[in-house]
């Protein structure tokens, strides 16, 4: 309606602000997008983080670069942005620049995964998955599952395909499944190597693994991209993926799902992505001067292989 015949050569006396002057320009840096869960989340956050929903989103990508991230913050805080968010590739390394932001008075708005701080005043609110718990529910049914297998092994080889170190992600996962399965005491990790959560780091891993003839039984990837990297290289060498080796995997892709109905995963501990809206409403809520939790967690499911062909056409990402 602004284009209207009725306002046309109208001086606009209003004391309404404008509409650009109404929106709060957020500086967002993702950390990277080599997995689909990435690549699903900055969907998500550009589909919500709108002008329609108030916000003004300068997007960035850091392609897991912690230097290239932390300059790009800096940016936004010489921009002058109304409120920075991020996606920070590792936890530790942010005080100093969340410090900036906070002088500058410029809220900040954590994601995905968490930064470590001594001082949680130097950030508003995180929004996020509970890493160390998806670690913990995975193993537990992976205990379950393998005594349910009969097999008369004493020991279990375990590979672990952790996600880029440092990051929460991987940091809890790790300490999740290796904690869990530490208490079923027939575990045994013979490989525990990052793949940086992508699909290349996934096949390098398995390559490795049969170098090296580790006879694993069970691989464990901290995400589905390294899982179903590991699935091509396992199928290439005549192994039969969930069948000679256990797979567990994390983060819910469609392609996961169709590997679990296909049989070649055996349970997926889901992480959602789909945050973009929590972000917009703590964006609103922050701006607004009204009180938010520090940490929010989304929630998130456990799905062996034998529920996948339930839930894979309604699967959103
Ligand atoms: O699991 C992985 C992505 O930080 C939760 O990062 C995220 C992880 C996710 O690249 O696929």
């Amino acid at each position: 309606m602004a284009c209207g015949k009725e306002d046309s050569g109208r001086k606009d006396n209003s004391s309404e602000p404008s509409k650009s002057s109404r929106l709060v320009t957020v500086g967002y840096v993702q950390s990277g997008t080599g997995s689909a869960w990435s690549l699903a989340n900055v969907e998500s956050i550009k589909q919500n983080c709108t002008e329609e929903n108030g916000i003004n989103l300068i997007y960035e990508c850091a392609e897991d670069d912690f230097d290239t991230q932390l300059s790009i913050v800096h940016s936004f805080i010489e921009q002058k942005v109304d409120l920075i968010s991020f996606t920070p590739i590792v936890s530790e390394g942010w005080e100093d620049v969340l410090k900036e932001a906070k002088e500058a008075g410029i809220p900040v708005i954590i994601m995905d995964r968490m930064v470590e701080t001594g001082d949680d005043t130097l950030f508003n609110c995180w929004i996020g998955s509970n890493f160390l718990l998806e670690g913990y529910k995975a193993a537990d049914w992976l205990i379950d599952y393998m005594k349910s297998l009969g097999s008369k092994k004493d020991k279990f080889n375990v590979a672990l395909f952790q996600g880029a170190l440092g990051s929460s992600a991987e940091v809890g996962r790790t300490q999740g499944v290796e904690e869990m399965l530490k208490t079923a005491g027939n575990f045994r990790f013979v490989y525990k190597e990052t793949g940086n959560f992508n699909r290349a780091g996934g096949i390098n891993n398995m390559e490795k693994v049969l170098r090296q003839k580790l006879d694993i039984d069970v691989l464990i990837a901290e995400n589905d991209d390294m899982a179903l990297g590991a699935i091509e290289v396992m199928e290439k060498n005549g192994i039969k993926p969930g069948k000679d080796i256990v797979i567990v995997s994390f983060d819910g892709i469609h392609d996961a799902f169709q590997a679990m109905v296909d049989g070649k995963i055996n349970c997926v501990m889901e992480c959602n992505p789909l945050t973009g809206k929590l972000l917009a409403n703590a964006v609103k809520t922050v701006m607004d001067g009204n009180p938010i939790s520090k940490k929010n967690y989304v929630l998130e499911e456990l799905f062996p292989a034998d529920t996948a062909a339930d839930y894979i056409d309604n699967r959103k990402y």
